[in-house]
């Protein structure tokens, strides 16, 4: 088996299945993925995670310049592990409990499980003294695991969604056992300030650990002690992408089409979201459907075009979230409809990029109203494509995004009527002001981006690394 200086390990590897492509497998599509591609391929890394089809792992194989570590899962483990306990304990858990989390032992032993073989197949490829860098709340088990495995590496873990107040963390039946799985890294990155100080709370209530600043003092088996790094590392996206498809003729042509075939309102407004109970996207229907009703907006003048990407279809409580947000689309234009306009163009439907950046351009308004949200790189990817200084985000001070896009219209979702007093605003900005506010946004997201964001948290690694050897 190679052996690799730098190895990445996620749920899922960074490729689909494409029988109608040469080789077979197509890159994913993502931030992350591209963020690492010209790191991985530096440092001929390898990348350990699940292919994406059940009861079925190929053998490693190379793919652009990186190893690919397939590591396999069953049927009844996607149910339990991923399904279950990350998708229906941990993810409402750490959102705030927006949705009620199940506490299951089964699922629980699944995910130790599963985390285990996770954390031995990186253990077989990585090279001595090698850096790993574990990847999001799927795997929190892996970096203690790991340690036990080979004490010679150095090891990240970065956690892509948030990580909630010790009030509700505490409900967790295995909240120990999670902290020291977690702890098992020499840098912990957080998307938020806040979520590397709740982590670092949990640790002194629940473990009773020292914490200065962001270090956290660990006791060793041995007797010793280690310092581990917990401290915010905010994801970006890659932004020159974006703003190369925003410029381009055929993108620019879409966007004009999207708006005429809608009927040419004034103002369109958008939202783009994984059909998923954290986004607030009833929040935003509620908002929007009273505004139509009061009079304050008109059919004639606005459309609300709303992408609800399809999302984790097994799991009951995004089921039911489907039934309730398409009973309220289909109530707000069965009253408000005429026959030339719609007040929601509703689409359950993923799409490509070039089709998502139109959408952005021809959109005057952006929606982004998450109850929690760990980033959101919706708001970052609308930013990025408006090189044009026009369009207005309004953006929910729960979401990660917020600490950094300080000019977006702010708003707490949860207040329906400052949400809608935000969204007339918005639908009213002068240009000027439009203009004003999305330069401040563009300076942060292009100076800010994926890229940057993998350096400064592998520097960090790095540092970990010399101070401990
Ligand atoms: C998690 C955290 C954190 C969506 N529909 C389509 C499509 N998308 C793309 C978006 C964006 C991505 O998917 C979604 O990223 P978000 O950040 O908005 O949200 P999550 O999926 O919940 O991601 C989040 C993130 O991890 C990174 O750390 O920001 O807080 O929850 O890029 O554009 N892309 C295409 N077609 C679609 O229909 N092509």
């Amino acid at each position: 088996m190679p052996q690799a200086e730098l190895v990445v390990v996620a749920n899922r590897l960074p490729v689909d299945r494409d029988d109608s492509v040469e080789g077979g497998w197509r890159r994913s599509p993502g931030g992350l993925v591209t963020a690492l591609e010209p790191v991985m391929r530096q440092a001929g890394g390898a990348w350990v995670g699940w292919a994406g089809q059940a009861d079925h792992a190929p053998d490693p194989f190379d793919f652009d310049g990186t190893h690919l570590v397939p590591v396999p899962l069953s049927d009844e483990e996607i149910e339990l592990y991923y399904e279950g306990f990350s998708n229906d304990t941990i993810w409402p858990l750490y959102h705030d409990v927006i949705a009620a989390p199940r506490y299951r032992r089964v699922w629980w032993d699944a995910y130790v499980k599963v985390n285990r073989r996770f954390a031995e197949a990186a253990a077989s490829v990585t090279a001595d003294g090698g850096t790993v860098w574990v990847q999001d709340y799927q795997l929190q088990l892996v970096p203690r695991m790991l340690r036990e495995l080979r004490p010679d590496l150095t090891i990240g873990y970065f956690h892509h969604i948030p990580f909630p107040a010790y009030g509700l963390y505490s409900q967790l039946p295995w909240r120990r056992q999670v902290l020291e799985g977690l702890l098992g890294a020499d840098v912990i990155g957080f998307q938020r300030v806040a979520d590397a100080g709740n982590f670092a709370r949990a640790v002194r209530r629940q473990l009773r650990y020292d914490t200065r600043a962001s270090g956290i003092v660990v006791p060793e088996a041995d007797g010793t002690t280690r310092v581990a790094l917990a401290k915010a590392f905010p994801i970006s996206i890659d932004t020159q992408s974006y703003v190369d498809l925003a410029q381009r003729a055929d993108v620019q042509a879409r966007a004009i089409e999207i708006r005429k075939s809608l009927g040419d309102p004034e103002r369109i407004l958008l939202g783009v979201d994984r059909l998923d109970y954290t986004k607030g996207i009833r929040h935003r229907l509620k908002a929007y459907g009273e505004l139509l009703e009061d009079g304050r907006l008109r059919v004639e003048d606005v459309t609300l075009v709303q992408v609800a990407s399809p999302s984790r279809e097994r799991v009951a409580a995004y089921v039911q979230l489907r039934d309730e947000i398409e009973l309220t689309v289909s109530r707000i234009n069965g009253d408000r409809d005429t026959m030339g306009h719609t007040a929601i163009r509703y689409l359950h439907q993923g799409y490509p990029r070039e089709e998502m950046v139109a959408l952005f351009l021809a959109a005057d308004v952006m929606l982004v109203t998450a109850l929690r949200d760990g980033m959101n790189l919706v708001a970052k990817e609308y930013v990025a494509a408006r090189a044009d200084n026009r369009g207005v985000l309004i953006l929910s001070e729960f979401a990660g995004a917020a600490d950094e896009l300080g000019t977006a219209l702010r708003v707490n979702p949860h207040d329906i009527d400052a949400l809608k007093d935000t969204i007339v605003r918005a639908v009213e900005m002068p240009a000027a002001e439009q203009g004003r506010r999305m330069r401040a946004l563009r300076r942060k997201v292009l100076d800010n981006d994926v890229a940057k964001w993998s350096q400064d948290f592998l520097l960090a690694l790095d540092q970990a690394r010399t101070r401990t050897s």
